[in-house]
């Protein structure tokens, strides 16, 4: 259900070297450019080099001649999987408008565009894939749909940037010959969208995910309630979203997401290899669960609604039972909604709960997510409890974090807990790129696009055994962000550089020469529609 947003009034719009290649196909890549750099376009001419896309491959073996889409293509499908047809269909998706060619997707062999799975390929993992591309055919070989999907997504960026218009554009369509072989780095790639400071719609949200699967990213964690909206209907519960839902910061009107929009928002992602990770925030952060509900609070009185963007002051009323039948009904019904693993129940600045109720409550809603089968996820503040077996956390300090709350999820992961990692200096998406951003928060400093790529999740927090580390996030909170040009002027160019943390080897980490690989990625997103942050460090290429 979509009410009327608040509306920002005029606010202006902002605007490898170590790649583990084999071949001087790809030399160059790591110098530092003295200008823009002509993306090889439609009708230029070399193909783009291979290897120089976002994320980084694990390897790039350039050889051979160079693979060119014509009228007579094919997209080959290969064995019976219906999901392999739907990665066709996909693919033929992207490529017909821009090429205007017919480009069926077929069962039979022979050359063209050939999608297999073969499951005889153990380097490449479950989400890995094989990339190889001569005059015949460019093959993509996966041992699973979300590989071959992914490999998709490498084909996507190998050609020129003008495949992504909507309108037929001029070839020709050129995929440089040779080998791209590539697998994940972590297992748990996410983006977290805020919907309740600001409500964004179906649609928004599936634009969102198409960028997200750009860059290879296999987890949308979805942060469904908070004190200024609460935007999943439960019926059990149905005034949380009515009268929880109706407004947002500013004092918009907000809105939710009825279960069937919840379902399509999970259907869409899926079908993107994206797993949706869905948040109620508890025990704190509840301010239209207890304004729509009097029962909810300790003195029987609701709240008023709340539009501002202060954290920390509603709290759950842990002693009261109602609380345990309000967690159990919103967890089981949020739970059957979503085929996905894990719960986040956020557990964050909760300043209005004393410690020893905090910890008594979450351990109550942790052992509620268990029985509805699914992983706990909370907010690094987890820790200060007593996380459940295989719960995860998700670390969000940033470097003024004091040495204790760094050593007590040091201690928490040293002892079983997972990690997420994402850094508000470094991946929180919603913070100023600089002083004169005019979107975003800056309570975690400045994030320049340099500032955001640049650091290891495996070596960021000190006593955290790497295999501790599940993998990275980049939130974007919506204090400041009302619709998806907003969005997308805080994501990028950032969110490609976490998905790059989160996929590529560490031995391919190098600014100098991501910086490089992301200016390249420019004209593409312009293709795209998407408003990006021109940052002044990266030699955007020329469109
Ligand atoms: C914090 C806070 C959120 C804010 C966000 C803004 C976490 C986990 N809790 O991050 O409520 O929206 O900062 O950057």
């Amino acid at each position: 259900m979509r009410l009327h947003r608040t509306r920002r009034v005029a606010l202006p719009r902002l605007l490898g070297s170590l790649l583990l290649v084999t071949a001087a196909g790809i030399s160059g890549i790591g110098a530092a450019p003295e200008g823009p750099v002509a993306d090889g376009g439609p009708a230029a001419g070399p193909p783009r080099p291979l290897g120089q896309i976002v994320p980084a491959p694990v390897r790039a073996e350039p050889g051979g001649s160079p693979y060119t889409i014509t009228p007579a293509t094919r997209i080959r499908v290969g064995g019976d999987s219906g999901e392999v047809r739907r990665i066709g269909d996909y693919l033929a998706g992207v490529l017909r408008p821009s090429t205007g060619y017919a480009l069926p997707v077929t069962g039979d062999g022979g050359d063209g565009i050939r999608l297999r799975l073969d499951e005889d390929n153990p380097e490449l993992g479950a989400e890995g894939y094989r990339l190889k591309s001569g005059s015949g055919s460019v093959t993509i070989t996966a041992r699973g749909p979300a590989g071959l999907f992914h490999g998709v997504q490498t084909l996507r960026q190998l050609l020129p940037a003008a495949v992504e218009r909507k309108s037929p554009q001029k070839g020709p369509w050129k995929v440089a010959g040779g080998t791209v072989t590539d697998a994940p780095r972590y297992a748990y790639r996410s983006a977290m969208l805020d919907v309740s400071r600001h409500f964004f719609s179906v649609a928004e949200v599936k634009r969102y995910i198409d960028q997200l699967a750009l860059y290879k990213m296999n987890k949308l964690h979805l942060h469904l309630s908070d004190d200024q909206g609460w935007r999943i209907a439960i019926d059990s519960w149905p005034r949380l979203a009515t009268y929880g839902g109706q407004t947002e910061v500013g004092g918009g009107l907000g809105g939710h997401y009825t279960k069937s929009d919840y379902r399509e928002i999970v259907r869409y992602a899926a079908s993107r290899y994206l797993e949706v990770v869905p948040e109620i925030d508890l025990p704190g952060h509840t301010n239209a669960a207890l304004a729509s509900y009097a029962e909810l609070n300790c003195d029987g009185v609701a709240p008023p609604l709340y539009t501002g963007t202060q954290v920390g002051f509603s709290s759950l009323c842990v002693p009261k039972a109602v609380t345990y039948d309000f967690v159990d009904d919103v967890v089981r019904e949020v739970a059957e909604l979503t085929p996905g693993e894990y719960f986040h129940i956020g557990g964050d600045e909760a300043h209005s709960t004393s410690h020893e109720d905090y910890v008594a409550f979450m351990d109550r809603a942790q052992a509620v997510v268990g029985k509805y089968g699914k992983t706990v996820i909370g907010w690094h503040q987890l820790t200060g409890a007593t996380p459940v077996k295989g719960a995860i956390a998700q670390y969000w300090g940033y470097d003024r974090t004091g040495a204790a709350e760094r050593e007590q999820v040091a201690r928490a992961a040293a002892n079983g807990t997972k990690l997420v990692l994402s850094p508000a200096d470094r991946g929180y998406l919603d913070m100023k790129y600089d002083k004169d951003t005019e979107l975003g928060l800056s309570w975690a400093g400045y994030v320049s696009v340099e500032r955001s790529y640049d650091w290891n999740p495996a070596a960021y927090l000190d006593g955290v055994p790497q295999e501790a580390v599940l993998g990275v996030e980049a939130p974007l909170w919506s204090e400041t962000l009302t619709d998806s040009g907003e969005i997308e002027q805080m994501a990028f160019p950032r969110l490609p550089g976490i998905a790059e943390l989160g996929w590529s080897p560490a031995a391919t980490h190098d600014w100098e020469a991501y910086r490089v690989r992301l200016g390249a990625q420019g004209p593409r997103l312009s293709a795209l529609g998407v408003d990006y942050y021109r940052a002044p460090q990266v030699p955007w290429a020329t469109e």
